[in-house]
């Protein structure tokens, strides 16, 4: 009997693990009032369905960004590299000072999940996808690709990113930041570039870092660059004073 259970068990697991990315998907995105979650569902699986999951190129997301484009969020986008928890803990209090890609409707819809598709079939899996560097071209990073590339399109005035000062390179040019986010930041839109260096008792870099150097001098000339080093505790102290004003957060 033990076996049956654990075979039962596996199995009702199996089909409500399949069942739980489309409702997860619509969970999420009904919180969003403004969009046609079936619609948005619909354009999200022709980018991978029926498709080798190591064959999705990033433009396979194009109709999906289309039917939800990103708005112009002047002077709150917040980027970030290898700093996900500290900046969701900060933003998921603190949305009237920054909007990351994940307070988005796409983003958030998609956060944390697995997906891909198999040639001959036109169903979503959520196990036995491809991992991130399987091969480069797999749903999960085609889409956030292509997401954070047009997220970062749409960034205006006063930028930020924050970035990790616990690790060897906070910018690291493999990173989505480095690669498709940065490249996009033109001078007549984004003023300024204001990085938040987030220090750990255990830090091991700062502003001072050389990779800093390099993100410094691949801008555009009329961005204004800043760089500070901010302890960890500080952010999450503005997180937790509704008080401090956006400004006054560092
Ligand atoms: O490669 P990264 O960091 O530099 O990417 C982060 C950068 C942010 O500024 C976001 O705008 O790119 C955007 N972004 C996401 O919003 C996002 N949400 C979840 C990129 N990746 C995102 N993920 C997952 O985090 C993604 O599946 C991948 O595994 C990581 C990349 O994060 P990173 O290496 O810390």
């Amino acid at each position: 009997t033990a076996l049956i259970i654990l075979i039962l068990g596996l199995s009702l697991g199996l089909t409500l693990g399949r069942r739980n990315i489309k409702s997860t998907f619509f969970s999420r995105c009904e919180k969003f009032k403004e969009y046609d979650c079936q619609k948005l569902w619909d354009a999200f699986q022709q980018a991978y369905v029926n498709k080798d999951p190591c064959k999705v190129p990033v433009e396979a997301y194009d109709p999906l960004i289309a039917a939800a484009p990103f708005k112009h969020q002047c002077n709150k986008t917040m980027f970030w590299s290898k700093t996900k928890d500290v900046v969701h803990g900060l933003t998921a209090k603190r949305n009237d000072c920054f909007v990351t890609l994940e307070d988005t409707l796409l983003g958030s819809v998609l956060d944390n999940l697995t997906w891909c598709g198999k040639e001959g079939s036109n169903d979503t899996f959520t196990t036995g996808c491809p991992g991130w560097s399987e091969c480069v071209n797999n749903p999960v990073r085609s889409f956030w690709n292509r997401s954070s590339a047009a997220f970062a399109d749409v960034a205006c005035g006063n930028v930020t990113a924050m970035l990790n000062g616990s690790i060897n390179t906070p910018f690291n040019p493999t990173s989505i930041f480095a690669s498709v986010e940065v490249p996009r930041f033109i001078a007549s839109r984004v003023k300024n570039l204001n990085v938040v260096m987030v220090i750990q008792k255990n830090n091991i870099s700062n502003c001072t870092d050389p990779s800093l150097k390099n993100l410094r001098q691949s801008i555009d000339t009329g961005i204004t660059f800043s760089c500070k080093d901010v302890s960890e505790s500080r952010i999450q102290e503005c997180g937790s004073k509704p008080e401090i004003a956006c400004g006054a957060c560092w």
